[in-house]
């Protein structure tokens, strides 16, 4: 039984190149080699949902404004996206890692942990099956995928990314030690701008000088997620890779650089937010019926309260913005104090498939 404990799982990370993009370009051969974007509008505020590597020379990239990108990059192409398309040609790919594993959780269209650990194929070899993986993506469904292996889902993370586009990179348990060691904390997950700035004034820039600071350090400088940049920094992450991910909620939140006063500060930035949630919801792995709305606020004191409304929306088209008003209204009400984080979310139903996903207006 502890031998079975310890034995080192095998993770694949797979993540789709340019993902909307990489479909634009494969469907229409005009597209392709030249800088593309797939997004709205720049007359209309639309920003790009993602863009090749070739408009990513020019330093365009995801969520920023198409009219900001044109700027950067005057012969940008931008087309509008089809949600319905990306759905079916992810379902493809994931129907293709389904003959590895079933262990299998999407993350989002694009994205996928396979825990192959049990697996019989490629005489068990993960670092085979990733290289089939990403052959017969590109052969039956015309679609780059960069994949990592690694022994847990932090590391397969970071190993996708490592060689990307259209590469592999595989971490055997032997060559963790070295590799998490020198790995820059930027790569760690949850690691942003801000953190990594902190974390360069202590004189940590990579997960060795993370250790040398010791947890209870870590732990009273970043609180619980100084607890987890511990773990990370001695590369553990015992997560499972979860197969039935029915997701009960999809949410955005902030946590404000300068303590929002008031109400009203409050209520100026629900537009962002909601705008924010519905491009997290329309990028599920599965379409889900929306079941409720949800507002977090979190006070300047850290005293947090949540509010909940039951909706029934079926596919939302855009947040109701009334209903959110709302619901910041009352949690606001509960405190009265300047706040210093604003969630929003929605409640989601467990056992749903039935949502139209071209009613979603994305573009
Ligand atoms: N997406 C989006 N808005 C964002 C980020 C992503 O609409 N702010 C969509 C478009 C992407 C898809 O989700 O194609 C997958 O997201 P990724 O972060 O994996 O980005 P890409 O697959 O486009 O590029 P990469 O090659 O970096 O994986
Ligand atoms: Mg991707």
């Amino acid at each position: 039984m502890d031998r079975e404990f310890n034995v080192d799982r095998k993770i694949i990370h797979c993540d789709c190149d340019c993902f909307y993009a990489a479909v634009e370009m494969r469907d229409n051969p005009a597209l392709r080699g030249i800088p593309l974007a797939v997004g709205g509008r720049a007359d209309q505020r639309g920003v790009v949902a993602t863009c090749n590597y070739e408009a990513r020379a020019f330093g365009v990239h995801s969520a920023m404004s198409t009219a900001r990108a044109l700027a950067l990059c005057p012969d940008l192409v931008v087309v509008s996206g089809s949600m319905e398309k990306y759905r079916e040609v992810s379902a493809r790919i994931m129907a293709i890692y389904a003959d590895y594993t079933r262990v299998i959780e999407p993350l989002s269209l694009d994205e996928a942990y396979l825990d192959v650990t049990g697996t019989e194929r490629c005489q068990g070899s993960a670092t085979r099956m990733a290289e089939e993986i990403r052959r017969r993506v590109f052969d039956e469904v015309g679609i780059r995928v960069s994949a990592g292996v690694a022994p847990n889902k932090f590391l397969a993370k970071i190993a996708s990314d490592w060689n990307k586009p259209d590469g592999l990179f595989v971490l055997r348990p032997e060559q963790v030690e070295a590799f998490v060691q020198a790995l820059t904390v930027k790569k760690l997950h949850g690691v942003g701008a801000k953190t990594a700035e902190k974390l360069e004034h202590m004189g940590v820039h990579n997960c060795a000088d993370l250790r040398e600071q010791g947890a209870a350090v870590l732990i009273s400088r970043f609180g619980r997620f100084g607890q987890r940049l511990w773990e990370l920094a001695w590369g553990q992450d015992d997560r499972p890779v979860r197969t039935s991910r029915e997701r009960k909620s999809v949410s955005v939140e902030h946590t404000y650089s300068q303590d929002l006063p008031d109400l009203e500060a409050c209520l100026e930035q629900l537009p962002s937010l909601l705008e924010s949630l519905a491009g997290r919801y329309g990028r599920l792995s599965r379409p889900a019926d929306i079941a409720g709305a949800v507002v977090k606020l979190k006070f300047h004191d850290f005293s947090q309260t949540t509010v909940e409304q039951a909706t029934r929306v079926q596919a939302a088209l855009a947040p109701d913005i009334v209903l959110y008003e709302r619901l910041v209204r009352e949690a606001f009400g509960r405190g009265c104090r300047p706040v210093r984080l604003l969630g929003v979310g929605y409640r989601l139903n467990e056992h749903s498939d039935s949502a139209q996903p071209d009613q979603l207006a994305l573009f």
